[in-house]
């Protein structure tokens, strides 16, 4: 059987929408042309001068690398080149981006992304991922404003992910399931490969970084025994994996079942990951996939962002674990519940 390419389903999923003017399809496009240019850099990262600091901090107040730099460079170019999209809100950049002339400041999307989560991983060939996520823009015409960017996740048109792994994959939905592209390199062309992605029913993996475990909520403590207790009929003790990028952790999670958890902590209330371009992406798509991804107490994509780079406590999978999870915060953690 002939394999279908991105472009193509791209293409094939506008054709559901009659009055489409094909800004998304376009845009969609744009987005996987700078995944392969992001793609052929993350190859190389080994060589060249690709390799450490920038020398620069980011709005984050890490140290910026220059694969960060240049993955953000690209995107914000493809986007601004594209004419759809009218601006980014970029983990990269303190403000949003806005392109102020030519056809992009009319464009009637924005696009808030993490242009390359997990890059601390970089030095040690760990997988590193970018996160998307796409709204139609509140302003009517003109240069962009913050409002465009403070809506809440469930506004979004579209959202997805690009995981540079073992193979580079592009996973991606509009609202109408999701559905995974894995780059053949030979052609540079991203081909279909995981068609209508879903949570296995259940999961019996979990994902958090148990080195906070002093500082989870009680909440968290109790499901992370929950997880470990021997009880094979629901086949427990689950496994633990967790490779702290968050692409990484989520991709594999998806394709396996298993839960992923970054809640907030006694040091930090409202955990680590980034409302805007971190959890409402894998929360869009968790949802997509007959999952569930809430802070603990509420669904993601319900919370009213209040700024570009907030935080929020992330659990996030299929839905029977989320609840268990769930059920143990507003049991044991109810002062845990984040007043957005
Ligand atoms: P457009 O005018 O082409 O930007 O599309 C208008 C709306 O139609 C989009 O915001 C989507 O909700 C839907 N749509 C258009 N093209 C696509 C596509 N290729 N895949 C999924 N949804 C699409
Ligand atoms: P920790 C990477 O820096 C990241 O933003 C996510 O990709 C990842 O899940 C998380 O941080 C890891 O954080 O505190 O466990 O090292």
């Amino acid at each position: 059987m002939r394999f279908k390419t991105l472009t193509e389903f791209i293409v094939e999923k506008q054709g559901e929408y009659p009055h489409a003017t094909g800004g998304l399809t376009r845009l969609l496009n744009d987005i996987g042309i700078a995944a392969k240019f992001v793609n052929r850099e993350v190859n190389r990262a080994g060589l060249g001068d690709v390799m450490g600091y920038v020398g620069e901090v980011n709005v984050q107040g890490e140290e910026q690398k220059k694969l960060d730099v240049y993955a953000n460079n690209q995107f914000i170019a493809a986007l601004k080149y594209g004419g759809e999209c009218c601006a980014i809100g970029s983990e990269e950049n303190e403000e949003i981006i806005t392109f102020d002339s030519g056809v992009s400041m009319h464009g009637k999307y924005v696009v808030a992304m993490d242009p390359l989560d997990g890059s601390s991983n970089i030095e040690s060939n760990v997988s590193i991922g970018t996160l998307f996520s796409i709204y139609l823009r509140r302003t009517v015409r003109g240069k962009a404003t913050l409002e465009d960017f403070l809506q809440p996740g469930r506004n979004m048109v579209a959202a997805g992910y690009v995981l540079y792994g073992s193979s580079t994959v592009l996973v991606y939905s509009t609202g109408n399931g999701v559905n995974g592209f894995t780059l053949d390199p030979s052609v540079g062309l991203f081909i279909l490969s995981h068609p209508d992605m879903k949570y296995p029913d259940g999961g019996n993996i979990y994902s958090i970084n148990e080195a906070s475990y002093n500082n989870f909520p009680e909440g968290v403590k109790k499901y992370i025994n929950y997880c470990q207790e021997d009880d094979p009929a629901t086949k427990r003790p689950y496994s633990t994996r967790y490779i702290g990028s968050m692409v990484a952790d989520f991709h594999r999670n998806l394709v396996r079942g298993g839960i992923f958890m970054y809640p907030g902590t006694s040091k930090s209330l409202f955990g680590k990951l980034r409302l805007l371009y971190e959890c409402n992406p894998v929360a869009f798509l968790a949802e997509q996939a007959g999952g569930k991804a809430s802070d603990g107490f509420s669904r993601i994509l319900d919370i009213q962002p209040t700024s570009l780079h907030q935080r929020a406590p992330l659990f996030v999978g299929p839905t029977s674990m989320v609840e268990k999870a769930e059920e143990f915060m507003k049991e044991y953690a109810p002062e845990f519940k984040p007043k957005h």
